[in-house]
């Protein structure tokens, strides 16, 4: 129901280092994947608010080398997205493979264009700006900037160092560089992508310097504070068609008694902005609030159960480092996921899986998988250390955890041979609840008359970043671990609390 409030986040699970440009009427934001294949999510909105994924940039193995030994949480870092010269332009770095890409596209939705490397761009989380010259500034955590040719990847000369944020806050990082006004703008993150996370911003008069802080630094951030919304930074500036300033940027949502587990990763926020003095004022961030000004579209029609019938996965499944159709196709049997496993569990970096974000603090999941021929399931999977999942063999079902060292086999059941409903319930705790972890884990079958049967509940705090470290949220998937599996489908149903809407 359209009304005048908006649900933060914009962007839910694991979304983080959002940047956001527009074309018109027409909004555009790309956030960072790590050791996920395809990478790169791109999304389009017309309001800010609802977002629908258009592709992925980084969808071709000839652009996206993950190596086997990727670690979880490597990989894809922090994309800066803008529109130039009628072309749309990336900038990404790949940690794990020769550092920072420059891709370029006329269609957001792809192809991307395979990527240039910027060996002269020496840092994580690449910005791009033009200056009234047509000459093309690079600026990276540091906060370093280096001239370059986007066409070519060529620098002129050495980085310079442009500030190093507010003196004592450690990792000045995310710079984004715009002309607004008079004033060139340099907005950073710092503090940490934890609790010390924040925003801050200097100006100056060329995109070279020198920058002044802004007094009121930082102009974003809850660190020590109760609010919901947690580790908030790593943020874009966009203009609306009606002159209103907003801010993308990463949040986390925690749960649960000391010290908070947040379990969907870091996550897409907006929030207003407006401007005093020449300085943004960053507005009330909260998970309802109000909306922009102009009319709010409808939710984008998000299918809760994928069938299989396409010939390719939807934008939204992602595997861990590569994809191989020799591993993972929809055309092997028609309307059925063909998993053939390569590593042989979930603990193994080139096990076949293909899952999607949990986006919802509580969800429910669901699969129907044949395993005549192999072994395979159902997981929530933080990384290779922690996950939970249903496993089904020709005549059983297993529930196992991994939580770092330790990997108990949690139940298991006898079922007839033949395909079999697989079924994942994460439920938050009360907020209140001092005692809690921030959520229980569900796994079961579900009965030939409906009824799901849970075969074990486990507490979901060892599946959270706090546990886990790392940059990642959860992901929901299915997996091969021995054989060749089918699964004719697969649903995800939000299921709504009073802090969140779907
Ligand atoms: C990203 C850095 C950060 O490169 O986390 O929150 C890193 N900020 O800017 C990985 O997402």
């Amino acid at each position: 129901m359209l009304d005048d409030t908006f649900t933060n986040p914009v962007l839910p699970g694991c979304h983080p280092d959002p940047s956001v440009c527009r074309v018109g009427d027409d909004y555009y934001l790309a956030c960072s994947s790590f050791e996920y294949f395809p990478g790169v999510p791109v999304f389009h909105s017309r309001d800010l608010v609802h977002w629908t994924q258009i592709g992925n940039a980084l969808d071709r193995p000839s652009q996206l080398r993950l190596p086997p030994d990727t670690p979880a949480s490597a990989g894809i870092y922090a994309p800066t997205l803008r529109h130039h010269d009628s072309r749309f332009w990336l900038i990404v770095t790949n940690v794990s493979d020769g550092g920072n890409l420059l891709c370029t596209a006329t269609d957001p939705a792809g192809p991307w264009s395979d990527p240039i490397r910027l060996p002269g761009v020496t840092g994580i989380d690449p910005d791009l700006a033009w200056d009234e010259d047509g000459d093309c500034w690079c600026t990276f955590a540091g906060i370093d900037q280096v001239r370059i040719d986007p066409r070519t990847g060529q620098v002129f000369g050495p980085p310079q160092r442009l500030w190093s944020g507010t003196p004592g806050t450690k990792y000045p990082e995310a710079p984004h560089l715009y002309r607004i006004g008079d004033h060139w703008y340099l907005l950073i993150a710092e503090g940490g992508t934890e609790r010390g996370h924040g925003v801050s911003i200097a100006r100056g008069a060329t995109p070279t310097g020198p920058f002044q802080a802004c007094p009121a630094n930082p102009i974003l951030t809850h660190r020590s504070s109760d609010h919901p919304i947690q580790n908030t930074g790593h943020a874009d500036l966009v203009r609306g068609p009606d002159g209103s300033w907003w801010m993308v940027l990463l949040g986390v949502r925690p749960r649960g008694g000391t010290p908070g587990w947040h379990v969907l990763g870091r996550e897409t926020f907006l929030a207003p902005v407006s401007w005093v003095d020449g300085w943004p004022v960053v507005g009330e961030l909260s998970l309802v609030r109000p909306a922009p000004p102009w009319p709010l579209q409808p939710d984008p029609v998000v299918p809760h159960r994928d069938d299989f019938d396409l010939s390719e996965l939807r934008p939204f499944w992602v595997s861990l480092r590569d994809r191989p159709a020799r591993h993972c196709t929809t055309k092997e049997r028609a309307g059925w996921l063909t998993l053939h496993a390569r590593g042989g569990s979930l603990d193994d970096p080139d096990v076949v899986f293909v899952g999607r974000r949990q986006q919802h603090l509580s969800c429910r999941t669901r699969t129907l998988i044949d395993p005549a021929t192999g072994r395979g399931g159902l997981a929530v999977r933080l990384d290779e250390q922690h996950h939970y999942e249903i496993e089904a063999s020709a005549q059983e079902v297993t529930v196992h955890a991994r939580i770092g060292s330790l990997r108990p086999v949690v139940a298991s059941r006898s079922v007839p041979a033949g395909p079999v409903v697989l079924g994942i319930q994460v439920t938050a705790t009360e907020p209140h609840d001092m005692r809690a972890g921030p959520d229980t884990v569900s796994l079961g079958i579900e009965e030939p008359d409906g009824t799901f049967t849970v075969l074990s509940t486990l507490d979901g705090r060892y599946l959270s970043t706090e546990v886990a470290g790392g940059f990642t949220g959860r992901l929901i998937g299915m997996y091969a671990a021995a054989g060749t599996v089918h699964f004719d489908w697969f649903d995800y149903e939000p299921l709504i609390q009073s802090t969140e809407k779907s």
